[in-house]
Formats: structure tokens, sequence, C-alpha cells
């Protein structure tokens, strides 16, 4: 598949049309400023010890033997695989912490899977891709630069402090970019799409913000 139609949008569930308005209204939007030296908490967060579920209302059904990745677009090399093959590749570690928009971080967070720099290595950016959209079997979609997206520590991982990611959680597969707040790291990644321009996904084009660096509380569109 080398489109980028979506199968289905999901529907404006209430739970959207809240963050919506919250984007709207500029809520928890603190204009503190982060010391990232000294402090380890992003400004206008708060530690929490669980691991919320956050997700559009759909938790798509989708196990490792039925799941495959889709790499298309602006690539040398487009590649589809299933979950063996995607096993098969390189694997990383990363311990990160996660810092969501709505304002709860969770430290020390161990996963594992296929960096996106050994991806790269594989499917070859073509020179004009600049962009990155993920794709998701809810329908979710959303957005990084190229640079982003090849961040040093960013994952898709299968694996969460020793096991199976959970379906709740993006299992069997989601991307991790600890950097950014975390609607950037999709969850059941289906499809990664290369493009030569940025196309804005989901939250994005609902009034959040089309970075997202928790350091700089960039938490909605201006
Ligand atoms: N496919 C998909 N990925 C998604 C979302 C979603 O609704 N669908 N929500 C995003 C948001 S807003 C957040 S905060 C995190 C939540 O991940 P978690 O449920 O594992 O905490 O997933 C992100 N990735
Ligand atoms: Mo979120």
């Amino acid at each position: 598949m080398t489109d980028d139609k979506d199968p289905a949008t999901p529907a404006d569930s209430k739970l959207t049309r809240t963050k919506q308005l919250w984007a709207q209204a500029g809520k928890f939007l603190t204009g503190r400023v982060a010391r990232p030296e000294s402090d380890r908490l992003p400004p206008g967060q708060h530690l929490v010890r669980d691991w919320p579920v956050l997700d559009l209302g759909v938790q798509p059904q989708v196990n490792r033997q039925t799941w495959q990745l889709d790499v298309f677009g602006a690539v040398e090399n487009p590649i589809v695989w299933d979950f063996e093959a995607y096993s098969a590749q390189p694997q990383s570690t990363e311990v990160c912490d996660i810092h969501c928009v709505t304002t709860w971080s969770r430290y020390d967070n161990r996963f594992e899977g296929l960096s996106t720099q050994a991806l790269a290595e594989i499917v070859r950016p073509k020179a004009e891709a600049s962009h990155v959209v993920l794709h998701s079997s809810d329908g979710y979609t959303t957005n990084l630069s190229l640079q982003d997206f090849l961040g040093d520590d960013v994952l898709i991982a299968h694996t969460w402090n020793g096991a199976p990611l959970s379906r709740e959680h993006g299992g069997p597969v989601r991307l991790v970019v600890p950097r950014l707040y975390f609607w950037k790291s999709a969850k059941w990644l289906s499809r990664i799409e290369f493009a030569t321009r940025d196309k804005p996904g989901f939250w994005e084009l609902r009034g959040y913000h089309n970075r997202g660096d928790p350091w700089r509380e960039e938490r909605y569109s201006a």
C-alpha cells in the first residue's frame, strides 16, 4: 500500500472533543520554566507510578500473528514485514521517561525494539524525505520531522519492562519517541510513511502543537 489514506479515521468521541476544547482554552499551559539539567520533570507535569491508558476509545485487536508493518513513501527500499521479519532485525533497549500532554509523567520505562536509525539503514530514505507520518490500525496518525523520527532514542517497540507490550498500550508494536509528548508515540503501529512535506496528524489537526517538546511546553498550536 502506498497511498496515504487511513482505513477509518475514528469519529470524534467525547474525549476527543474534550481534549480539543482543552487545546482551544490553552488548559494546562502553566508558563513555568523548567531547568532540564537539574529537574527531571518538565514544566506543568506531575509524576505518576501507574501507567495511564489514553486512546480514541478503540483498542484494535492486533496480535503478533496478524500484525504487519508497511514502510513506504520516499524510501529507496520499501518493506512489508510480519512480526517474525521485524523481530529478526537488530534489537535495542531504551530506558526513558514518558510525558503525556494531559500532565502525567512516568519515569524509567524500559522499551525494547528496532531503533528508527536501524530501520532507516534498511529502507534508506530518499534525499527529499523530510517528514514521517505514523499510521495506526485504530485510524490514528501523527507526524514527525525526519530529524525527530531519527533521534537516537526512538524505538519501534514490542516490549515494555520485560513483557510484551499489552494491547491497551499499543501492542504488539508501537512507536516510542521519548523526547516529545507521548501523543507522538503511535500505538498499534501499522504503517510508516516517509513524506516530502509535513502532514499534520490526528491531534496536530485538533489544536495540539506540531512538534510537542515537553521541555518547551509545546502543548498547543498557536
Ligand atoms: N494509535 C494510537 N496511538 C496513540 C493514541 C491513540 O489514540 N491511538 N494516543 C496517543 C496519546 S494522546 C497518548 S498520551 C499515548 C498514550 O499511550 P498509553 O495509553 O500507552 O499511555 O498514546 C498516543 N498514541
Ligand atoms: Mo496524550
